[in-house]
């Protein structure tokens, strides 16, 4: 047979050819699960192709190393049946057929996770039944057509290894259907067979437009799936920027045994070390409910209830933060008594989605049927009420349950889509505002609906499966932290992409089965993947050491989050093998290294160098410092389960700092904003400020702390703001160079990170921070300094100069518009650049200055720094 088409080439990586076209259908009447579904193929063509009774088009669109498919489904006869799925099949052709793996990317949070060898023989049979095999995979059972495949979910990267030509092979699932990557070897070649899991009705003369699905060639796995979820992320419109999130939660110490109690306690020590440990969300997990499905009541442990907890919490100063798992239900619950008619349905009654021996008396655990209205009302009115008692960030738990595979009144609903539903109803209840993190759920439906995801499977006190509660089959997703830390890795691309990875918690107390070479091991992988970070210890019992433990990770972090959207983080030996053991990410002049050793051996790992560094490798959280290899380059010998977190300077020959508003960008976001929102007050607040009465940063409060404008007021206006012209070729000589680039901004985080998304620029930032609250700005200096004149929430010159203690002998440059906050930037650089007032201030003052028009006027002056 000669060769089809290839519809993706790339000169290293090979080619994808496009082999078969199938359906997996059943009669509309048959109950699943069930196996009685027939196959029909067809060779594949663009077009329509028919397949028994329906008729699938396929549109392609060819670009080099990279093809999309669109399909649409119709039912061109005269009767119902069910879909199950839809296959498209393709040959990928070209790498060497040794050492090939791939990256099994598993179906919900907490499901195996990494990269595995392509066996010859496939996967291994799952060793349990399909319904513990159902909570971990888009279908309990397998296929019996693919037993011999190795499986992914949602995208997949094969390729030689190490450091080979590469396929991807992903979905952009917005909640249609589940996307499902098969792999198996075929000769030379490896067969790459989508199936987009429906399981729904389609009524005669339907049709159903499906996932659009995406191939790609390449030679470097992590480029390719960075590049894959940032068009995802476009396309769905991810919720990306929202700031660095650092929290406690109360699970991984308290579990379920939670009481009111031990929540005050902490909230009373996080208040009263807020400047050593500085977290935003107080988080309240599992164990507060009345019974699992009644989320408005609390049980007997939290006599306050739930709006005053929330009061207290926000009086201490953080967001209060509320665990629930929106689609679980149990016997013991009102909702189950009144609405049995809501659940979803199995054989014989209601499906029992989940044992949990914790929730109710005999363990089982309901699932709320999200393709009827009334649960979605039931949903939507549940989550504004959360919101009004007070609550603005939520851990959605177990939200598989959704889509698990029952029988769901509207037939015509597919599992993805009673997810995605669901959490529409969510997001709708509780408004545009509120940070919603995803737990226990399918990734693809959620993306453009949360603002955050856990991407792996629950840290725990202690680093392997306890053994005596391993279930075989899903040994690899049960809690334990070396599994949570291979998922973190693994999934470190889909940060600020498709939203915040949370990788889970930070546990940092000396009272767990973790030693310190373990917890180093956490603590360098939530640094250097830049997630959120919450920690999880009991905060009045926390030793001195261990809180340091905790600040410094949260300070890293959050530094390597600001490097810019979307996440840095890349593990350059993700395909390469089982437990990879590197983070790496460039930004600022400096690269953040996290070295892991997941394995129970002792491990070298080299660390390469791309450029000179100033100084050794610094070590971070109490790391081993690595040794100078004898080819050039570091090595580092870590004992089993260790790891280093490192900080390696580059020699760089200058340093820009730039301001934001009115310099990077056209219009002055926050003056904008609070002449147009705040007019009538501003006139005698700023009299009072060139009076010398108030500083910089008690007029900013007295004008924007409580403005009354909301998230979606300030995206519409964000959507104006336009940047410098100069401004994209300025960040991109600093990244030939070498050039650190940071913005310094006396405006906000939130703002900045959208402007990112939305201007698809990327920068380091240091500035203030803003959070909305019921429609209401919630502001925050960001680095103040009682040392400097200039009374701002950031002081630049205080920036400036810490990075100077740092860098000894770097040129400073710094670059900006106004007096206010960027006087004492101007002064303390090096080499400032200045145009409107700080230009003419500094004439004033008789400092010399280079003037500017536009960034494009900065870059060659720059060049002759260098
Ligand atoms: C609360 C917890 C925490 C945790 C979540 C989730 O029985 N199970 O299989 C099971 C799996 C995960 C799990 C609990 C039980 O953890 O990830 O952070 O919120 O629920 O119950």
């Amino acid at each position: 047979m000669p060769a089809a088409p290839a519809i993706a080439t790339e000169a290293r990586a090979g080619r994808v050819e496009p082999t078969r076209l199938a359906v997996r259908v059943r009669e509309a009447t048959a109950t699943p699960p069930d196996e009685s579904a027939a196959l029909r193929e067809a060779p594949f063509a663009v077009g329509p192709t028919r397949l028994g009774a329906l008729e699938l088009s396929v549109a392609v669109q060819s670009d080099g190393p990279t093809a999309h498919l669109d399909t649409t489904l119709c039912n061109a006869s005269e009767a119902g049946c069910f879909v199950q799925s839809v296959v498209l099949g393709f040959r990928f052709s070209g790498p060497p057929s040794q050492g090939l793996r791939f990256l099994k990317n598993g179906w919900q949070s907490w499901s195996h996770t990494g990269s595995l060898p392509l066996e010859e023989d496939g996967e291994a049979p799952f060793p349990s039944g399909p319904w513990l095999r159902g909570l971990h995979h888009a279908v309990g059972r397998l296929p019996a057509d693919r037993e011999g495949w190795h499986e992914s979910h949602l995208v997949t990267v094969v390729g030689s290894s190490p450091g080979g030509a590469a396929c991807l092979a992903g979905v952009l699932e917005r909640g249609r259907a589940f996307g499902q990557i098969y792999l198996r070897r075929n000769g030379g070649a490896v067969d790459v067979e989508i199936e987009l899991r429906i399981d729904a009705e389609l009524a005669a003369g339907r049709s159903r437009p499906l996932e659009r699905v995406s191939l790609a060639l390449g030679d470097d796995a992590s480029a390719l799936l960075e590049a894959f979820a940032q068009d995802y992320g476009r396309d769905v419109g991810a919720r990306a920027a929202h700031p660095f999130v650092s929290g406690w939660c109360s699970w991984y110490h308290f579990f379920q045994d939670v009481v009111e109690e031990d929540l005050l306690r902490n909230l009373e020590a996080l208040s009263s070390a807020r400047e050593e440990l500085p977290v935003e969300v107080v988080q309240l997990d599992d164990g507060w409910q009345r019974a699992v499905g009644d989320w408005l009541e609390t049980n007997e442990k939290f006599p306050r209830g739930l709006a005053s907890l929330a009061g207290e919490i926000r009086a201490a100063g953080f967001a209060p933060g509320l665990w629930t798992a929106p689609f679980c239900v149990v016997p013991e619950s009102r909702v189950f008594e009144k609405h049995e008619d809501w659940l979803l349905r199995g054989a014989d009654g209601p499906f029992r989605g989940l044992l949990n021996p914790s929730w109710s008396r005999d363990a089982a655990v309901y699932v709320l049927d999200a393709s009827r209205p009334e649960v979605l009302s039931h949903l939507e009115g549940l989550y504004r009420s959360l919101v009004e008692a007070g609550f603005g960030y939520h851990k959605l738990d177990f939200l598989f349950t959704a889509a698990l595979e029952a029988v769901a009144h509207d037939r015509s609903v597919s599992r993805a889509s009673r997810l995605r539903r669901g959490l529409e109803a969510v997001r709708a209840g509780a408004g545009n505002e509120p940070f919603l993190l995803g737990c226990g759920s399918p990734l693809g439906p959620a993306v453009g609906l949360v603002d955050g995801m856990r991407i792996g499977p629950d840290v725990a006190p202690s680093w392997s499966p306890d053994e005596s509660a391993r279930v075989p089959g899903i040994e690899e997703t049960q809690p334990a932290t070396r599994s949570a830390l291979r998922s973190a890795l693994a999934r470190a691309w889909m940060h600020r992409r498709l939203w915040l990875n949370d990788p889970d918690c930070l546990l940092a107390r000396a009272e767990t089965e973790l030693s310190e070479a373990e917890l180093r091991s956490l603590g360098a992988v939530l640094c250097a993947t830049g997630g959120m970070t919450l920690f999880s210890d009991d905060v009045p019992r926390l030793s001195k050491e261990r809180r340091a433990f905790v600040a410094a990770t949260l300070e890293q972090a959050r530094r390597v989050d600001g490097l810019g959207l979307p996440g840095l983080a890349r593990v350059p030996d993700l395909l390469d093998r089982d437990l990879p053991q590197q983070v790496r990410v460039n930004g600022a002049g400096m690269d953040t290294v996290a070295i892991v050793n997941l394995s129970d051996e002792k491990q070298t790992t080299a660390l390469e160098l791309e450029s000179p560094l100033s100084s050794p490798p610094r070590p971070l959280l109490g790391s081993r410092a690595p040794e100078e290899a004898s080819g050039g380059g570091y090595e580092l010998k870590l004992a089993a389960h260790d790891g280093a977190l490192l900080q390696l300077r580059r020699a760089v020959p200058l340093a820009v700092f730039c301001d934001f508003d009115g310099t990077f960008s056209v219009q002055d976001v926050g003056a904008t904003l609070a002449t147009r929102h705040a007019g009538e007050r501003r006139p005698a607040l700023w009299k009072r400020y060139e009076a010398g009465e108030v500083t910089a940063w008690e007029y900013n409060m007295e004008i924007l702390d409580g403005l009354a404008l909301s998230r979606d007021e300030v995206d519409v206006f964000l959507h104006t703001v336009e940047l410098d012209p100069g401004a994209r070729d300025l960040v991109a000589w600093c990244e030939r160079h070498g050039v650190p680039f940071r913005v310094l901004s006396d405006g906000f985080d939130y703002n900045l990170n959208r402007l990112q998304q939305l201007q698809g620029v990327r920068f380091a930032h240091e500035a203030n921070r803003l959070r909305f609250d019921g429609g209401r700005w919630r502001i925050r200096a960001g680095a103040p300094n009682p040392d400097c004149e200039c009374g701002c929430g950031t002081c630049k010159r205080g920036r400036i100069d810490a990075f100077r203690t740092t860098r000894p002998g770097v040129t400073t440059v710094h670059v900006g518009n106004g007096k206010v906050s960027d006087l004492c930037g101007a002064l303390a650089a090096d080499v400032a650049f200045a145009k409107d007032s700080l230009a003419e201030e500094l004439a004033r003052l008789g400092v010399g200055f280079e003037p500017f028009e536009t960034l494009h006027d900065v870059i060659p002056a720059l060049e002759r720094l260098l």
